[in-house]
Parts: structure tokens; C-alpha cells; sequence
């Protein structure tokens, strides 16, 4: 295969200040890539109206944050498969047959029928799905919206990244803080890997902390970027970070390396928690993990050193013990002295001076009787309304609003059980479902299940800038404006307080239209013009920025970053925002929701002689985000199919070799797969790629471009046993399956 160019090479001359532009003619416009969620400050040149180029920032701070998928976007948003036309479904569902139509007529007939379920099955038949990183406008209106009608329902791709670590950072002392890298002494990566085409920022951050002394100790059971510039790796099972915490807790309690003080004035619950990590020996911590107790013992030592930080990864989102790890990482910070500390994580609040997502949400007009019909709140409540709300009084008093929607996380429905009530297989039907910048058919698990769900609506609207698998249900599919198409006020997800805005760089194509607007245009039609009043997205930010008494164009041209001054130990003046007050190392709000206070683990179901390989879905891939960019060619040349990846003593025992075609199945489903030995993987463990499908594919039909044929979520199960018992999220680290080869007849992809 010949060489690809290097699509960072076009960065090259911009390492340096000040920078060239590369044509005549060029303005530039400061941008925030949404790319993906870390949203890099970039710059965009412009030419005649159009971005030809996306580069990094001027601004030392952000210098280098950039990466491939940033570098390409302004080709991928021009690329001939855009949705840019209002469509109308004309034949059966998912036939690929639609008709083009005004924005105006298609959000009357949507409001129409929208309107007509509300009053047939109530308010709560209305399910939305959104991923807020995506949309980036979105602000909160359609909750605000949703909460204005009466629905509840309302779920996101942030069940299982970094909402859902939101929503238990909070049980524990009520804000989730954020890493300081600046002036840590060490990071710790539990499996999260940064990396030059993803989470550049952090990758950035990492090399900056190491190079000045901080250490890096990294656990993931493959040899990965950052296990390589380890100072150490442990290289544990899928599966196993509960146990692994808990194992450092074991050192840090035996050795007396924790935080006394802070401790003993700040915690409830100490005398509990050492009690069970009594059932936590290093030697049984050890075996389960499959690593050395003396590794294990240094790294928690050098953990306990501090000031260190656990920065958030979505490994520990996405296991069946998610709650029992992610509280056992807050219990870490808090007990070793790292919070609200410099180079430690901070509880950022509120930025007092603008209008936050969460206000703008109102989630106090949504009544109490529509809040307890959140669907899951029941039987998985942790970041349901039911499960957060002890939280409400103690959040008032400490960060001055009772709702704070950190990450978007905090009062969601469960997925899982939104997608049974959509297939008819719930309390009671959801007919309704909006999609907003989020592929829903292949971005959650049970993907069998989604489908089903989705086949059984009577109005699925999807608001999108690619015809995917999930558009192509839809009844409706609007057309998304892009990051480099409108402005935007960045506010870190409302996990912190720092803002950054983005400059509207060029015009969007034809009637593509941001989330703000698809809101907007929406209330109107619903007869509620009053639940979204501003005429423009720019109306709606000065709005938000009256106190900093500027209007959103002179922000965006005064300020790359808009933060308070940092400040330290808050809680000494006001206390944690949680029912006692204190660090909660015992949950009241576990306890109060009938769960076990303590963090615990649950070993995996047995694998069977059926099912015997174990698979976890992950590691990004440089190309692309989550399920998108695959129509991009300079990204799929780099990376045309999807590929597992099995170590060479696995291949050589199933008996399959690289780029060779295998079927990956278990109960939940089964799919196809290009073999990738790797010598970096353990030999007990498959990887599969997130997100595969084939835009090229035909529309709709049997394989829906080929998502019913390559997506993982075809193989993630969401049946008890395969989720959090507390959250409901599903556990895609530690999946059984099976490998067979294929015949290459079969296989011609
Ligand atoms: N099975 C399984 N499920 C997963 C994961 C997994 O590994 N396996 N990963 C999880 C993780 S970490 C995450 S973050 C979530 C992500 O889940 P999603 O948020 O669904 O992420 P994407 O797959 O990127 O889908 C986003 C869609 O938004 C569209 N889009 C992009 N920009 C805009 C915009 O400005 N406006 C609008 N309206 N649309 C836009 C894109 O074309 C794309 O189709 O998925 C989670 N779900
Ligand atoms: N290029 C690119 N960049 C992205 C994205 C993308 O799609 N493409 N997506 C973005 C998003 S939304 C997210 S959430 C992040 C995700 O990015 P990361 O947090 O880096 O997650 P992954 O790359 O899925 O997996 C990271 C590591 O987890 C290890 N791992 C697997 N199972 C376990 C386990 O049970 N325990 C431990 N400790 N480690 C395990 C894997 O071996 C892998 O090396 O990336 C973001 N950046
Ligand atoms: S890491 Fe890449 S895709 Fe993500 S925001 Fe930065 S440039 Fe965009
Ligand atoms: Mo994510």
C-alpha cells in the first residue's frame, strides 16, 4: 500500500508565531472544534465564505490541540452525502424513500403529531435522545422544553461517559471535580488513553506533566500508548478496576497513608469502609487482577503521595460495577487529601456570572408525579430524578441552584429501560422518539433491542448532518448546521466553570439548522414561543451574559477563556453539597435507595463452553468519532474496516490470521470483523471497534448500511446480569463471545 500523507503536516508551519496564512484572502475566525467532546480552540481561515482550513490555536495555551479529525472536518461537512433539506418519510420505514420539505411545514406536521401522542398516552410517551457534545447548541432548551410538555424521558450517550461519572462523583461530595494537570505530581489512567488523534488536549496535558516530573501509572490489560510511557502499568483484567481500588485502599488504610485530618473532620463513614476493604487482602487483589501485589502496593504508595489525580475515564463508566469503582475513585481523592486542592481535582460550581445550563433547563416546573415516571428510576435509580434528588436541598446551599445537571448526567432516564418501553416491553409505551445528534441505534447496548424499540414508534425525529442508521428510520430527518456553521459558548459540560466561546466561521448550506433552532422552531409550532423567546442563538447568549455585561460578539473577541479565579477548599466555609454535609465514603443515598452504602464487587458471570472468549468494545480509533466520519476519504483509507484485535497466541489458537474475515457472536448478536493481530493485546481478551458502519452501504434494508452487519452494540447485552446494578449502564468490558472464520465467499464486504 503506498504511504498515506500525513494530515498533520498541514500544522507544520503553524508550530511557530506568528503563522502564515496558506492562501490569499484568508480571515480567520477562533473556533472550538465539536468534533468531539473535548472541543480543542481552534482556528479556522476562511476564503470567500468558506473554511478551507482548520488549524491549531495562536493562543500558547491551546498550541498543538488538534488532531486529524479536526484537520479533515471542513471536508467532511462539504462532502455530497451532507443532509441539507428537511426530509419527509414517503414510503415504509426505513425504505430509503423520502420526500424534501420546507423546515416550517415539516416542524407544523411534527408538532401536530407529537401533540396528538401527548394527549393519547400523556406527555411521557415522548422520548429524546441527545448527545449535548454534538449538537453543541443545544443548552439545555430541549429539556427546558421537555420539562415544559411533561416528559421525563429524556436519555444520552452521557448514560455511559462521564454523565453517569457526574451523577456518582456527586454521592460522594456532591460536585464532580476536575483534574488539575498544571501542577499535579502524578495522573493516574484507569485504561482512559489520550493519545496525538484523540483527547489531544489531555495527551498534550500528560506529556507536559511528565516532562516535568509528575508520574504516570497506567492500568489497562493491553499494552497501550500510555502503558508504554508508564512510569508504571498495571496490566489488570477487563473488568477488574473495583477490585484493583480497592486493593490501593487496602495499602493507603494498612500503611496509614491517607489524609487524617481531612478525614476525621470531614468524612462519615471511615470505620465502615475500612471494614470492607478488610475483604480486600493485596494477595486476593492480586490474583483477581491478575497483577503483582508488589506493583500494586508502589502504585498506590505513589498515588497516596499526592497532590495526584484520577482524571475521569469512561473504562469505569462502562462496567457492570461502575457505581462500586467510580465511588471508590472519589473515595481515593478524598481520603488521600487531593480535593479542591492545586494539582488535584477541584470543585469548580457554578461561574457566577452566566446563566448555566442547568437554570435554563427548569427541571422545577417538570412536577414530582411526571418525574416519578422516569423510565428506570424504579429499578436502577442512581442518576434519575428519584436518585438525585436527596442532593437538591444540599446543592442549593452550597452551589446556589438546586438542579446542577453536571455533564448532562444527573436526571436522566435509564437507556435501557427507555428503549423496552419504545418496543412496548415497559410500564407504559413511549411512541415518540427525537434523535439529536446522536446515532441512538448503535450508541447504547442491546442493539436488537433499539431496533425493535425504534421500528415500534409512531414518530421518530432525528436532527442530523448524515443520513445514519438511525436517520434512516426516522419519519423526519432535519438537517444539522456543523461547528464551523454557527456560534457557541462552550461551558465545559457544566462541570466546570470555565467558558469558552466559538466564533460562527461561515454560513450552514441550505436549510441546515442548529439544535437552538430545531427548539426554537419546535415551541413554537407546540404553541409554547414563550419556552424558547430569543429570535437567535446570539439573543439567547447576550441574554446569559448580562452580568458580564458584554453581548456575545465582543465575549467571543475579548475572551479564548472566561474562568473565576481558582480557589481552593471551598468546603471548609460551606461544606460539601451533600445531605451531611460531609464526604460520604458511606452513601446515605445508596442506602436511601435500598443499595448496599459501601462499594462492593460482582464477579462476571462464568464464560461457557459456548461463549468462551471474552471482549470488551473500545480504543478509539484515531479516523473517526464514535460512530461518524467513516464517508471521510482521506480518514477511511487510513482505516477501511472495522478490525478486532486478538494477541498472536489467541489468533494461532483460534486459527485465524491477520486481515482474515471472522463472525463475532454471542446471545445478544452476532457480526463480522477483519482479524488485526497485536502483540500489545493480553492472549485472554478481544477488542472490537466501536460504532462500524458503511455509509456506502445501501439505505435501510437488511443491514441499515451495514450497522445491523459490523456495530458492536450488535453484541452488548443489557440483561441484568450485564448491568450496574445502581445506574443500569451496560458492562462493556468483560462480554462473552465466540470467534468463528468465515468463508470468504461469504465475506466479500
Ligand atoms: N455499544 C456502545 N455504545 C456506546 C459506546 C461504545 O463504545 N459502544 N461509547 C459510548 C460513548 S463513550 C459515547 S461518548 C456515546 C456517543 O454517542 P453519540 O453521541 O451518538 O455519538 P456519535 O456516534 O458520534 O453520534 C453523533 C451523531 O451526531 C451527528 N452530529 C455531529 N455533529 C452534529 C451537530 O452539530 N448537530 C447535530 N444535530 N448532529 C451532529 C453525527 O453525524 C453523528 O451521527 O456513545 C456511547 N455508546
Ligand atoms: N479519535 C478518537 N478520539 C476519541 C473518540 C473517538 O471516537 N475517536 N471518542 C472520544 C470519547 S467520547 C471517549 S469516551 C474517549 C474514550 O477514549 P479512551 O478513554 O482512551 O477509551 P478507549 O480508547 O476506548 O480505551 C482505552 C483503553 O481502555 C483499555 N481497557 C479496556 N477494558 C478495560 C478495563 O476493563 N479496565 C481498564 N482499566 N482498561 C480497559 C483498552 O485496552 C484501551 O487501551 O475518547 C474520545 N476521543
Ligand atoms: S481532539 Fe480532534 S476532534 Fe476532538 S476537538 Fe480536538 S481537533 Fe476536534
Ligand atoms: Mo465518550
Amino acid at each position: 500500500m503506498p504511504a498515506l500523507p500525513d494530515l498533520h503536516a498541514d500544522q507544520a508551519d503553524v508550530k511557530g508565531v506568528p503563522r502564515t496564512p496558506r492562501q490569499a484572502g484568508v480571515t480567520t475566525r477562533k473556533t472550538l472544534c465539536a468534533t468531539c467532546d473535548i472541543a480543542c480552540s481552534v482556528v479556522s481561515e476562511v476564503v470567500d465564505g468558506r473554511v478551507v482550513r482548520v488549524r491549531s490555536s495562536d493562543n500558547p495555551i491551546f498550541r498543538d490541540n488538534i488532531c486529524i479529525k479536526g484537520i479533515a472536518a471542513p471536508k467532511g461537512f462539504a462532502h455530497p452525502n451532507r443532509i441539507r433539506r428537511p426530509l419527509k418519510r414517503v414510503g415504509e420505514r426505513g425504505s430509503g424513500q423520502w420526500q424534501e420539505v420546507g423546515w416550517d411545514e415539516a416542524m407544523a406536521d411534527i408538532a401536530a403529531r407529537l401533540k396528538a401522542i401527548v394527549a393519547q398516552h400523556g406527555p411521557e410517551a415522548w422520548a429524546v435522545s441527545t448527545s449535548q457534545w454534538n449538537t453543541g447548541t443545544d443548552h439545555g432548551l430541549g429539556r427546558r422544553l421537555m420539562n415544559h410538555v411533561g416528559s421525563p424521558n429524556w436519555i444520552s450517550g452521557v448514560a455511559l461517559c462521564a454523565g453517569n461519572t457526574a451523577a456518582i462523583n456527586r454521592l460522594t461530595y456532591g460536585w464532580y471535580p476536575m483534574a488539575d494537570f498544571s501542577s499535579t505530581n502524578c495522573i493516574v489512567l484507569f485504561g482512559h488513553n489520550p493519545k496525538r488523534d484523540s483527547w489531544v488536549p489531555v495527551h498534550n496535558q500528560i506529556q507536559r506533566a511528565k516532562a516535568r516530573g509528575a508520574k504516570l501509572i497506567v492500568l489497562d490489560p493491553r499494552r497501550s500508548e500510555n502503558a508504554e510511557q508508564a512510569d508504571i502499568w498495571l496490566p489488570l483484567k477487563a473488568g477488574t478496576d473495583t477490585v484493583m481500588l480497592f486493593g490501593w485502599l487496602r495499602v493507603i488504610l494498612d500503611e496509614g497513608l491517607y489524609d487524617h485530618d481531612f478525614v476525621a473532620k470531614w468524612t462519615i463513614g471511615f470505620e465502615d469502609l475500612k471494614a470492607r476493604v478488610q475483604e480486600w487482602p493485596i494477595e486476593r487483589v492480586a490474583a483477581v487482577t491478575g497483577c503483582e501485589a508488589e506493583m500494586i502496593r508502589a502504585a498506590a504508595r505513589i498515588y497516596a503521595q499526592g497532590p495526584s489525580i484520577i482524571p475521569w475515564t469512561p473504562i469505569t463508566d462502562m462496567q457492570r460495577n461502575s457505581t462500586s469503582a467510580i465511588r471508590l475513585q472519589s473515595i481515593l481523592r478524598a481520603i488521600c487529601g487531593n480535593l479542591d486542592v492545586p494539582g488535584g481535582e477541584v470543585l469548580h460550581g457554578f461561574n457566577p456570572m452566566i446563566v448555566s445550563e442547568s437554570e435554563i433547563e427548569m427541571h422545577h416546573v417538570l412536577d414530582e408525579a411526571q418525574k416519578a415516571k422516569q423510565l428506570g428510576s424504579d429499578t436502577h435509580p442512581a442518576f434519575t430524578y428519584r436518585g438525585q434528588a436527596p442532593l437538591l436541598d444540599a446543592c442549593e446551599r452550597v452551589w446556589g441552584h438546586r438542579y446542577a445537571n453536571q455533564v448532562t448526567g444527573c436526571f436522566m432516564a435509564n437507556p435501557s429501560a427507555t428503549f423496552r418501553a419504545m418496543a412496548g416491553e415497559g410500564a407504559y409505551p413511549v411512541k415518540a422518539f427525537f434523535a439529536l445528534g446522536n446515532n441512538t441505534l448503535m450508541s447504547f447496548a442491546n442493539m436488537p433491542l433499539i431496533h425493535r424499540a425504534l421500528l415500534n414508534q409512531d414518530l421518530i425525529v432525528v436532527h442530523e448532518q448524515f443520513m445514519t442508521p438511525t436517520a434512516q428510520l426516522a419519519d423526519y430527518v432535519m438537517p444539522a448546521d456543523s461547528w464551523l456553521e454557527r456560534p457557541w459558548m462552550m461551558d465545559g459540560y457544566g462541570w466546570v466553570s470555565i467558558y469558552r466561546p466559538s466564533q460562527k466561521a461561515m454560513e450552514p448550506p441550505e436549510e441546515c439548522r442548529s439544535t437552538f433552532d430545531f427548539w426554537r422552531t419546535l415551541a413554537a409550532a407546540m404553541d409554547m414561543p414563550q419556552v424558547v423567546p430569543w429570535k437567535t442563538i446570539e439573543d439567547f447568549y447576550d441574554w446569559r451574559l448580562d452580568k458580564v455585561g458584554m453581548g456575545f460578539e465582543e465575549f467571543a473577541e475579548t475572551y479564548d477563556i472566561y474562568a473565576p479565579k481558582p480557589a481552593f477548599r471551598k468546603y471548609e466555609k460551606t461544606g460539601f453539597a451533600t445531605p451531611s454535609g460531609k464526604v460520604e465514603l458511606k452513601s446515605s443515598i445508596l442506602e436511601g435507595l435500598g443499595f448496599d452504602p459501601l462499594p462492593y464487587f460482582r464477579f462476571d458471570p462464568d464464560m461457557t463452553d459456548d461463549y468462551p472468549l471474552k471482549m470488551f468494545t473500545g480504543v478509539r480509533e484515531g479516523e473517526y468519532f464514535q460512530t461518524g466520519g467513516r464517508h471521510i476519504p482521506e480518514l477511511r483509507e487510513r482505516c477501511p474496516e472495522p478490525v478486532l484485535f486478538v494477541s498472536p497466541k489467541l489468533a494461532a489458537s483460534l486459527g485465524v490470521a491477520e486481515d482474515e474475515w471472522v463472525q463475532v457472536s454471542n446471545p445478544t448478536g452476532k457480526i463480522h470483523m477483519k482479524v488485526g493481530v497485536r502483540d500489545s493485546m493480553p492472549d485472554d481478551l478481544v477488542r472490537i471497534p466501536h460504532g462500524w458502519w458503511k455509509p456506502e452501504m445501501p439505505q435501510g434494508g437488511e443491514t441499515l448500511s451495514g450497522a445491523l452487519k459490523y456495530s458492536d452494540a450488535m453484541l452488548c447485552p443489557d440483561d441484568e446480569d450485564y448491568l450496574d446494578r445502581e445506574q443500569g449502564i451496560p458492562h462493556l468490558k468483560g462480554i462473552p463471545c465466540r470467534i468463528d472464520k468465515l468463508d470468504p465467499a461469504e465475506t466479500a464486504a
